[in-house]
């Protein structure tokens, strides 16, 4: 049997989005639940950014965030607890890049690179959507996307073509 957990831990970085049924707190509570999972802790998280939809115009705005996860999950796993997440959310899967209670896509898994049915990474779209890199800038600016570049010329691009705007600072009560 695949044996789940790494013998060393990775830093997994992983995209949060939600625009029905109150985003905003459906993402702190997608955080927080991040931080619970089995030998999995948070190290880093953006602010909340409140982004205009792309791919599918005709639906609410979106509240994204990113966050850094320390975890000896490895990518499979995480993938998996993902879905359970979204699906605790009541995630339904209807129109491609439609509305949704809680999207949680995998970005970055240490250095794994892999293209299955199943998962691809590093996060195909990744390095072209304003809603990813803008969070991901605010924890991880010098990250560098293999093939794509560093993470804050690759947001600032972004940026000049999509909407995201930084909503309250999470840190201030
Ligand atoms: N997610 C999508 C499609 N479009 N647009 C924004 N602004 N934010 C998202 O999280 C998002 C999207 C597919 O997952
Ligand atoms: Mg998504
Ligand atoms: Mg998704």
């Amino acid at each position: 049997m695949r044996e789940p957990v790494l013998p060393r831990p990775a830093h997994a970085y992983v995209a949060l989005g939600s625009n029905l049924d109150g985003p905003e707190q459906r993402v702190e509570k997608a955080i927080a639940d991040l931080d619970k999972l089995p030998s999995t802790r948070l190290l880093a998280r953006s602010s909340l950014y409140r982004t205009a939809p792309v791919g599918y115009a005709d639906q609410p705005d979106f509240v994204n965030a990113v966050a850094l996860l320390e975890t000896s999950l490895d990518a499979e796993s995480l993938l998996a607890s993902l879905f359970e997440l979204e699906r605790a959310a009541g995630r339904e899967r209807c129109i491609p890049n439609g509305p949704r209670t809680l999207d949680l896509d995998l970005l970055l898994h240490g250095n794994r690179a892999m293209d299955t049915d199943a998962l691809t990474l590093p996060h195909p779209r990744l390095h072209e959507r304003a809603f990813v890199l803008l969070p991901l800038a605010e924890i991880a600016p010098e990250l560098e996307i293999p093939g794509r570049g560093r993470v804050r010329h690759l947001a600032w691009r972004a940026a000049a073509v999509q909407s995201a705007e930084r909503m309250h600072d999470h840190r201030v009560a």
